[in-house]
């Protein structure tokens, strides 16, 4: 099996499916495109009938797109468990993702991430501001604030233990950091700041910052 991805310092796209993987214990190899290169453009098109990044190989066939690679992680590992085992905890853990998934392009757009602007290894001085950009990250604290206090008692995650929603909001994490965005400005009381700090501490994120950092 097969998981490939663009740089790991900054495809955002490409970390959540590695992080879902890992959690599930899969054998897997990474092959690393630069999909900033015109070598890497043109394996881009060979490999990917979507001309993105990530895709995960397996049994012969390509599966395109970070959720859908997820929803196959949790077909393939019934025993980890990657949605939360509550009812409505799991229906709000796939809304939430969704929602990262397929929205927050303010964020995507004034809090980039690209050879300038890396997951990890730097730090901008100063936050983007912009209607767009506020709305998203006043969203964003309030999605964690709330799940956090619905469903948070389990553990530090976003709905106790471990779910997809975390792979999918570490990126978001990441680019927190590197923008130094002040979540408190935004509708935080702490919460927010524990849970971000939560995701980058995770000891899978860690390992791929290293790897980032030493591809560099
Ligand atoms: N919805 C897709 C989005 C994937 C995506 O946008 N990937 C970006 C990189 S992180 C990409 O492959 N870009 C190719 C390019 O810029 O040429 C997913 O979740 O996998």
């Amino acid at each position: 099996m097969e998981l490939i991805i663009g740089p790991r310092l900054y495809s955002t796209w490409s970390l959540r499916p590695w992080l879902v993987l890992k959690r599930c214990k899969a054998e897997f190899t990474v092959r690393e495109i630069d999909i900033y290169s015109p070598e890497g453009q043109a394996e881009l098109e060979r490999v990917s009938p979507s001309r993105l990044v990530p895709l995960l190989r397996v049994e012969g066939v390509t599966i395109w797109d970070s959720m859908a690679i997820s929803v196959w992680c949790a077909e393939r590992y019934p025993e980890t468990r990657l949605w939360p085992a509550d009812p409505h905890a799991r229906w709000l853990a796939r809304s939430a993702a969704c929602e990262m998934h397929g929205g927050f392009m303010g964020l995507r757009t004034d809090c980039g991430m690209g050879p300038d602007h890396t997951m990890v290894g730097s730090d901008r001085s100063s936050s983007p501001t912009g209607e767009a950009v506020e709305r998203d990250i006043r969203r964003i604290v309030s999605l964690w604030r709330e799940m956090r206090g619905r469903f948070g008692a389990g553990g530090p995650y976003l709905f106790g233990e471990w779910s997809v929603p975390d792979a999918f909001f570490t990126p978001v994490a990441a680019r927190f950091r590197h923008y130094q965005i002040d979540l408190a400005a935004h509708g935080d009381d702490g919460v927010a700041a524990a849970y971000r700090d939560t995701l980058l501490a995770q000891p899978d994120f860690l390992e791929w910052s290293e790897q980032a950092l030493a591809d560099r």
